[in-house]
């Protein structure tokens, strides 16, 4: 049993989703977001919920038929196209290239995603299928039962994903499905993201939507990862205009300076009035992460953790990123019971 005693959800299917490589600065490295990193998280603890399943459609309330219809069928076009290993892009259309409907693999691959971050191997389907249903069932505890947090062990993460497209490690986006589904159920939301990297996919997923808050702390995206997205300049677009709120911080951010813009997302979360909180939880802040270039410390995650809990809303805690699995399990467990402790 966890520390915490906030429900803990996860599926085993979403482990079988297992990439080779990564392109990495210029070569390819093995890839970051490995199932280990699951594994961890839950010996840490303790046994999971078991994970009910919503269907598609809360999914396709985000994401295009089209491009499920790809998530789907690419690792097959790979093999069939001849190829070997996992299935990855290498030309992708420059923004505002008219549509073409292409058939072609490569094409395809270049069509629905961003990067080269992102391989499709032969599980990824059907892990980011039961990832997305990890978030719903852990949402349905909040909403449903009445339990004020939830944690969704989601593996795959989502962040990053568009309603078209994959990219960061993200096929579908686990948070945003969660965030429309509650708020179907009637609830004003608020999405919070504390990976470390700028949660693209969901902020662009929302941003013209003057409904759902979309606030994010992250690197600064002019030395990071995601690069193109997640400057402080990008408010939002048309009704959504007010409701994207981006606060980029310098590599090497400790505590102090993380807390100063948790306490300036924490107060635009209340002046939205939010109802519930679907909060994005990267663990790659961590001092020790092999890909990011934060200072947070493990005892710094329960102090955060509390904070954000201090808005006394009903919470899911959505995993995304966090790649130090050697102390993935205690920083997730930190977390969390800082979160459940009163204040
Ligand atoms: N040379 C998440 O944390 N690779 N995704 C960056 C830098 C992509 C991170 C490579 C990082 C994606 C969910
Ligand atoms: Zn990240």
């Amino acid at each position: 049993m966890n520390a915490s005693s906030i429900p803990i959800y996860f599926d085993a299917r979403q482990l079988a989703h297992q990439p080779l490589l990564e392109l990495h600065n210029g070569g390819w490295s093995p890839y970051a977001e490995k199932s280990t990193r699951a594994e961890a998280i839950l010996s840490q603890l303790g046994n999971a919920r078991a994970v009910s399943d919503f269907g598609m459609e809360p999914i396709l309330e985000v994401h295009d038929a089209s491009y499920v219809d790809f998530l789907r069928s690419a690792h097959d076009e790979w093999r069939a196209a001849g190829r070997e290993g996992d299935a990855i892009g290498y030309t992708w259309p420059v923004i505002r290239r008219r549509p073409v409907n292409l058939q072609r693999i490569d094409a395809r691959l270049g069509r629905y995603s961003f990067d080269a971050a992102t391989p499709i191997a032969k599980e990824t389907w059907s892990a980011a299928y039961w990832s997305a249903q990890t978030a719903l069932s852990a949402l349905s505890t909040v909403i449903d039962q009445g339990s004020p947090a939830a944690f969704a062990l989601c593996r795959p993460p989502g962040h990053h994903s568009g309603k078209d497209y994959c990219g960061g490690y993200c096929y579908l986006n686990n948070a945003a499905i969660a965030a429309e589904r509650a708020r179907q159920s009637g609830y004003r939301v608020a999405i919070l993201d504390i990976d470390y990297h700028h949660g693209n996919g969901t902020q662009d997923i929302f941003y013209k939507d003057g409904a759902m808050l979309f606030v994010s702390i992250h690197a600064d995206p002019a030395t990071d990862y995601p690069f193109f997205w997640g400057h402080a300049d990008e408010r939002g677009e048309g009704e959504g205009k007010g409701a994207t709120v981006n606060l980029p911080l310098p590599r090497g951010t400790p505590l102090e300076g993380y807390l100063t813009a948790l306490d300036q997302a924490l107060e635009t979360i209340r002046a939205h009035s939010a109802e519930l909180i679907i909060l994005s939880f990267g663990a790659d802040t961590f001092e020790g992460d092999p890909i990011s270039h934060f200072q947070l410390r493990s005892e710094d995650y329960p102090v955060i953790a509390n904070r954000i809990s201090g808005l006394g809303l009903p919470t899911l805690i959505v995993m995304e990123g966090g790649y130090a699995v050697e102390e993935l399990g205690r920083n997730v467990d930190g977390f969390l019971s800082g979160f459940a402790k009163a204040d």
